[in-house]
């Protein structure tokens, strides 16, 4: 494997290993936006992935996969523990998120997380070309960045940080807050989804290590006497609309969103909620607010269907499986309330699905729900958007999810309040489809023409930049 001149550096790698009948090794594409987004400027700048296979104690040797290479970083079951499913996704998401769960803060996993940490920084580093660049991603690898730059003091380095970044007063409870904040500033840029996050960050860093922060730009000491420039700016990520476009626009897609509203007895509004089963994503919020709406007589059972597809996620985290456990309360709750034998209150699915089957339940929708507590972006809300060729179609749209400040012309709630969440949802069930369209028609023209390209262009754009700022 020859030098990369553009390393990524994230958390997965973005394949999957599955084990054949013979016991070798295959991979599968792992869908996820990030791969898509970075595949041509991977391919075109010779590129190499720095990730995790996803399986623990498993070592693998470098490989090239479609045409980029991925260096495999291991992980023991301890440190998946420790690092993955204590620091990251125990300590820092709550934490990042607003507590809206407590964080468990533990010194072990914090070691866990510096140890695992420096490893991928060494991987990153030993396959870097000379003065080329490492771009890495997210909450799980905030030490990375510093430590790529003692190592390898050539290459430009970018963060992209995909989560929110939390108000200084909350960022404090953090026992290791400074380590990080120098952890992250070993990039060039650092990037995040929204502006208010990009300030709380720069607020962080002038508070705690009182460095010189101007605009994006803070003045970080680089030797005796001497600084060199950071730069921390939101970047909000999109999606890559094609598949989308192009699913919509399937025939047979289109029979499934019809056989979908079939199967649920052609009730006049279908409401949806797509999201991982997770504390932030305000599933519990939206479940309350349509069970009162029935309770109510405001909706009636007949006219209306809630879908709610909740993905397994962080399963041996035990919030989510608090979580888990409450929805199914509510959920049995709500339909034993209402159901008849011909319509259900709830369709509530627990089960992942393949993108095609996804592309047919957002068009099955008449209403789309996302009322999280806190989200960086939200890329449901934008593919719900994507997928609306015809304009029509509400989107309901909580403000704490870095897609409002985007998604402007949609319907916008507050998930705490549950009375403001149940008159949304009913102004959307009410609209009326010359409305519809025309607030569809805005949303998505911004959806499309600023999708993942858009951002991965800007983020290099800038991290272009930065190289030239160093040489100049
Ligand atoms: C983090 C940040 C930020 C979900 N269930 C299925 C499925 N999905 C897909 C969705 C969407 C993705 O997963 C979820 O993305 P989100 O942005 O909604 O949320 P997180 O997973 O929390 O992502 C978030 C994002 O990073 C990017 O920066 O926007 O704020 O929390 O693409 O469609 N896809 C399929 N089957 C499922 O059952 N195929």
């Amino acid at each position: 494997m020859t030098a990369a001149d553009l390393v990524v550096v994230a958390n997965r790698l973005p394949v999957d290993r599955i084990v054949g009948p013979d016991g070798t090794d295959e991979w599968r594409t792992s869908p996820g936006g990030l791969v898509a987004a970075l595949e041509p400027t991977m391919r075109a700048a010779h590129g190499a992935w720095v990730g995790w296979p996803g399986q623990a104690d498993v070592e693998i040797e470098p490989f090239t996969f479609d045409g980029i290479d991925l260096v495999p970083v291991s992980l023991s079951a301890d440190e998946v523990a420790e690092y993955y499913e204590g620091f990251s996704n125990d300590t820092i998401w709550p934490l990042y998120h607003d507590v809206i769960a407590p964080p468990q803060f533990h010194r072990e996993w914090w070691d866990a997380y510096v140890a695992v940490n420096r490893r991928f920084a060494e991987a990153a580093a030993s396959v870097v070309a000379e003065n080329g660049t490492v771009w890495v991603h997210d909450y799980q690898l905030q030490l990375v960045p510093q430590l790529v730059r003692e190592l390898r003091p050539d290459v430009t380095i970018g963060y992209f940080h995909h989560i929110p970044f939390p108000a200084h007063g909350l960022y404090a409870q953090l026992p290791w807050r400074d380590q990080v904040l120098r952890g992250l500033l070993g990039a060039d840029v650092i990037g995040f989804q929204r502006a208010q996050d990009a300030t709380y960050f720069l607020t962080a860093v002038r508070r705690r290590l009182r460095h010189d922060v101007k605009g994006a730009a803070i003045a970080v000491p680089s030797g005796p006497g001497e600084t060199r420039t950071a730069i921390a700016k939101a970047f909000p990520i999109s999606i890559d609309t094609s598949p989308y476009l192009e699913l919509a626009a399937r025939p047979e897609v289109r029979a499934r969103a019809a056989e979908i509203r079939a199967s649920l007895g052609n009730p006049a509004h279908i409401l949806l909620g797509v999201d991982r089963l997770d504390y932030t994503k305000g599933i519990r919020h939206r479940i309350k607010a349509y069970g009162e709406l029935l309770d109510e007589g405001r909706l009636r059972v007949e006219d209306a269907t809630l879908i709610q597809v909740a993905s397994p996620s962080r399963e041996r985290v035990d919030a989510y499986v608090h979580l888990r456990d409450e929805i199914e309360l509510s959920v049995g709750r709500i339909n034993g309330d209402n159901d008849t034998f011909g319509h259900t209150a709830i369709r509530y699915l627990h089960q992942g699905y393949p993108r095609e089957e996804m592309v047919a339940l957002y068009l099955a929708a008449d209403v789309m729900l996302v009322t999280a507590l806190r989200d960086g972006m939200n890329l449901v809300a934008k593919e719900y958007v994507a997928t609306r060729v015809d304009n029509r179609g509400v989107l309901v749209l909580s403000e704490f999810t870095g897609a409002a400040d985007e998604l402007r012309q949609a319907v916008r709630v507050n998930p705490h309040d549950i009375e403001g969440l149940k008159d949304a949802i009913m102004e959307a069930v009410q609209m009326t489809p010359r409305e519809q369209a025309r607030r569809m028609r805005a949303l998505r023209k911004r959806v499309i023409e600023n999708d993942v390209d858009a951002w991965s262009s800007s983020f290099l754009g800038a991290l272009a930049a930065a190289r030239e700022g160093k040489r100049a």
